[in-house]
């Protein structure tokens, strides 16, 4: 089975709790289920994770680096400022870098992106179904890993 790290960053394990007319009405612990269970019927083991601290964040991003692990990300706010993040993320193989809201049609600052040139690929203002698409590009694309 292909094990795959869905990382979110700053503030996203507040979905559902408030601005659910941007991110919508599911928390992130639901978010987290529904991700595993796309993950069994792709045949994907998936690791639902979030944190607040950016040398967290960094961490998990060198362990997908060093362990070949295949990443959907959400950096959130980190998006638009962190080198550190980007830095991070030129080093994973596979990288799918998911927003849940359209950035592009929101504040200006909001677009200027700085991980993206290091994604493999960006979703973008499809809403917590832009993370299943991103699992479901990793199932029809990485590499089969035993175990
Ligand atoms: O659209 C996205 O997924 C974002 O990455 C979400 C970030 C935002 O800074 C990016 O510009 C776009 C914000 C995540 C905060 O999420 C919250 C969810 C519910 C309540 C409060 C914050």
């Amino acid at each position: 089975m292909i094990r795959v790290l869905v990382l979110n960053g700053p503030n996203l394990g507040r979905l559902g709790v408030r601005q659910p007319e941007i991110y919508g009405a599911t928390t992130f612990p639901e978010l987290a289920e529904h991700l595993r269970e796309t993950g069994r019927a792709l045949g994907l083991d998936v690791d639902v994770r979030q944190t607040n601290h950016e040398g967290e964040m960094l961490d998990w991003l060198g362990e997908a680096a060093d362990e070949g692990l295949p990443v959907v990300l959400n950096p959130a706010a980190w998006s638009h400022t962190s080198i550190a993040i980007a830095d991070a993320v030129a080093q994973v193989e596979m990288v799918v870098e998911v927003h849940i809201s359209n950035v592009h049609a929101r504040e200006e600052f909001r677009k200027h992106l700085v991980v993206s040139p290091y994604a493999t690929g960006v979703i973008a203002g499809l809403g917590l179904g832009g993370y299943d698409l991103a699992l479901t590009h990793i199932a029809a694309t990485a590499d089969v890993v035993d175990g």
